[in-house]
């Protein structure tokens, strides 16, 4: 294979995962409305590119923490999603069965530890998964993801920190998406995220993360580096996300950004951008697009259905789950 035809196949494997994440979006918000999911979500519409151009660089015992906005992390890492709409629908079959909604999916055997709806808190989860990796010599990384109004919170700090002292194998990764809900960035830091880190001794780097292919090359670059042992490093990756800052806020009269922004970054909608690269590369056609399209839409028809045959749990098994009763150790009395 050709080293286009190879990058063809990255970029084609990219397309699909933003696609699959695209779709599982619009289908959340949809089922939102329809009152068959009865929460709101976070959605990461727009932000495609850097989960999948991160994902792309990591292998499955890689651990990966992320945050509110966390379906995007979840699938691009391998997550089902027939299991998280069971779980968004609050259905058995849900990744927590149900009772923990979508900031609390996890799926620690293909090495996601979990959406989070603490801001900032993936980060410290993600240093101590680096440290037993280098306790042990194990050749893997960490990667947080958290969002640009991550980076005041103290718990963030302290892991870029303890992260640089203890060169740990972490990747970093930002997505500034230029808001913490309404706040702009240019409100919340004086400076640049990335000299941030690089104060703390990180090696840091900003990318554009509009670019699935420009986030892969740069998260593989610290992600080798990390795995050669050179300690943690910092991404930060330039994204937008084009709804709301949740379903709940959409169409509300919230004047911090403006229509005209939102449609110059839709102008460089990251599946967009990917697919004229496909087709700038090998040709790749509209039809080709519509194809993969059509077939990601089916998946996604298809984990919605197996979703809804899932039952309910029943009222007598609402304190079931409550204690990790199994966890070695625990103990003994103490959950009963
Ligand atoms: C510790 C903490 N403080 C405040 C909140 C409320 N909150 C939820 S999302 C959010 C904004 C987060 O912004 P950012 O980190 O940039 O992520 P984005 O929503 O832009 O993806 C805030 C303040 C929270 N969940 N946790
Ligand atoms: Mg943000």
């Amino acid at each position: 294979m050709s080293a286009s035809n190879l990058d063809a196949t990255s970029l084609l494997s990219m397309y699909r995962k933003m696609r699959l994440i695209r779709r599982f979006e619009e289908r959340t918000a949809e089922l939102i409305d329809a009152g068959e999911i009865r929460a709101h979500a976070h959605l990461y519409i727009g932000e495609e590119a850097v989960a999948v151009g991160v994902s792309a660089a990591l292998v499955e015992k890689d651990v990966t923490t992320s945050t509110h906005r966390g379906h995007g992390h979840i699938l691009a890492k391998g997550g089902d999603p027939m299991r998280m709409f069971a779980e968004l629908m609050g259905r058995e079959a849900g990744y927590n069965k149900g009772r923990g909604g979508s900031m609390h999916i996890a799926d620690l055997g293909l090495g996601i530890f979990g959406a989070n709806g603490i801001v900032g808190a993936g980060a410290p989860m993600a240093c101590g998964a680096a440290r037993m990796f280098k306790n042990r010599d194990d050749p893997f990384v960490a990667v947080p993801f958290f969002g640009d109004g991550a980076m005041n919170q103290g718990v963030l700090l302290e892991s870029l920190n303890i992260a640089a002292i203890w060169d740990l194998p972490v990747v970093f990764v930002c997505e500034n998406n230029n808001y913490a809900i309404t706040s702009p960035i240019t409100d919340m830091v004086r400076g640049s995220l990335a000299d941030r880190a690089a104060g703390f001794g990180l090696e840091a780097e900003t990318v554009d993360g509009m670019d699935a292919a420009a986030v892969r090359d740069a998260a593989t670059r610290l992600v080798e580096r990390a795995r050669a042992g050179k300690g943690a490093s910092f991404l930060e990756c330039r994204t937008y996300r084009f709804e709301a800052h949740n379903t709940a806020l959409r169409g509300s009269d919230l004047t911090y950004r403006t229509a005209a922004e939102i449609e110059r970054w839709r102008e460089r909608d990251p599946l967009t951008v990917t697919a004229a690269q496909l087709d700038a590369d090998e040709g790749w056609a509209s039809s080709d697009r519509s194809t993969i399209d059509a077939e990601i839409d089916n998946e996604i028809e298809s984990a919605i259905a197996n979703a809804r045959e899932s039952a309910f749990p029943s009222a007598s098994t609402a304190l079931d789950h409550m204690y990790a009763q199994t966890y070695p150790g625990f103990p003994a009395g103490v959950a009963e």
